[in-house]
């Protein structure tokens, strides 16, 4: 089911980029739907074996990896210079970029296919669900801490490397086209999930009115803060590295906040099968929302924190729709390891919404408790 990755070389790759010493292995790694990821391991006679990660960018979905690649560099430079003023480790607390033998932050291989390298950051553990409350709190400091050491970012030399990620409206008439196209004529068979998406048609506009109320602020946030998207150190439990900046672009802050939960805060996988397993834990939920505003150092405004709960609604509402509509169309955008595995991916997403909706005065009460 892995998507092939036949018209791009690696080998060429591995060839071009400025790795020190002799390749001793190289395996696919990571759970990341999106990039084709591998670990590679050098040996060098004066120092100990090093390891790197390479990526295959996808640039189905990001139409330009350059582009993406220029947002990278410049965000990790900023943080380097943040995280040094502030007296942390460059080296562990940010993404570095191994170049190209160019000197470019990426390789275009002679398929076109393009390639990037980071340093590997060691003694590091991620997670794909969350262990102990205490380290979800932690990934809640670190990406709310991440929002803010960007806060005075120059939003406007960030290009949109996905247009519209999650303006939800246009996701929403992006799935009725899906429906109607029925391609794979899989739509007979999921009415109940479709209809769910259409009862609640009318909240994808929620958080783009708020922003046009004023009650919203545009700010950098990181768009994709999933719980895999953070290192922990693997002896203290911090949550120390942000990964995954491919869609670091001006959005929602309340949407950072609602990714975390629907993923994080699930006390099932996100392709759980036995959706009885699957809720929203609320204890997970405001052990979250007090790391995340703790990490914000009251940088957000009060309209915005009463909107905490609808971005975790959203967020979790428009990535099921958005893995129905994958499933619909083909299974074209998330890699899946399955038959049906997006339509899984959409079923937990959706009890997640439906739990929420039961839960709402808690989700409320919890966020006003911390302001
Ligand atoms: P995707 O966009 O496909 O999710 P990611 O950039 O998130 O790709 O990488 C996939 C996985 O690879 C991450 O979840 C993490 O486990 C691992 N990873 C990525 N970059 C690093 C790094 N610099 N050091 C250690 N592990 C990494
Ligand atoms: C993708 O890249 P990854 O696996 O961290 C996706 C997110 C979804 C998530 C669902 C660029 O995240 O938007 O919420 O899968 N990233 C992109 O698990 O579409
Ligand atoms: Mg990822």
């Amino acid at each position: 089911m892995e998507r092939e990755i036949a018209c791009s070389n690696k080998d060429e790759a591995i060839e071009n980029f400025q790795f020190t010493g002799r390749l001793v292995s190289e395996e696919p790694y990571g759970n990341g739907h999106i990039n084709d990821t591998f670990l590679l391991v050098f040996s060098h006679p004066d120092m100990e074996n090093h390891r790197v990660i390479l990526q295959r960018m996808n640039d189905e979905i990001f139409k330009n990896p350059e582009e993406v690649m220029a947002n990278i560099q410049g965000i990790t430079s900023y943080l380097k210079k943040k995280i040094i003023e502030n007296g942390g480790n460059p080296n562990r607390e940010t993404l570095n970029i191994i170049r190209a033998k160019d000197g470019k932050p990426f390789y275009k291989d002679s398929f076109g296919s393009y390639w990037r390298a980071y340093f590997f950051i060691e003694n590091t553990i991620c997670f794909e669900q969350v262990d102990t409350p205490q380290d979800f709190y932690e990934s809640a400091l670190a990406f709310g801490h991440f929002q803010m050491l960007l806060s005075d970012y120059p939003a406007e030399s960030l290009y949109e490397t996905i247009v519209g990620f999650h303006d939800t409206e246009a996701r929403y008439h992006t799935f009725e086209k899906a429906v109607e196209a029925d391609i794979c004529g899989r739509a007979a068979d999921v009415q109940k999930e479709i209809q769910f998406v259409r009862d609640r048609a009318e909240e994808t506009k929620a958080l783009f009115t708020a922003h046009e109320e004023g009650r919203l602020p545009l700010r950098v946030t990181h768009n994709d803060t999933k719980l895999n998207n953070i290192m922990f150190d693997d002896v203290t439990k911090k949550a120390i590295c942000v990964i995954d900046l491919d869609t670091v672009m001006p959005g929602f802050a309340v949407n950072d906040f609602g990714d975390s939960i629907r993923f994080g805060a699930s006390t099932a996988v996100e392709d759980e099968q036995d959706l009885s397993k699957v809720q929203c834990d609320m204890e997970l939920y405001e052990r979250y929302v007090e790391g995340f505003l703790e990490g914000c150092e009251g940088k957000l405004i009060p309209s915005e924190v009463a909107l905490l709960p609808m971005g975790a609604k959203i967020m979790t509402f428009e990535c099921g729709m958005r893995f129905l509509t994958d499933y619909l169309e083909g299974d074209h955008y998330f890699k899946i390891h399955r038959e049906g595995h997006n339509l899984d991916r959409c079923r937990t997403q959706f009890k997640l919404v439906q739990d929420m909706e039961e839960k709402w005065d808690t989700m409320e009460k919890i966020v006003k408790k911390y302001c």
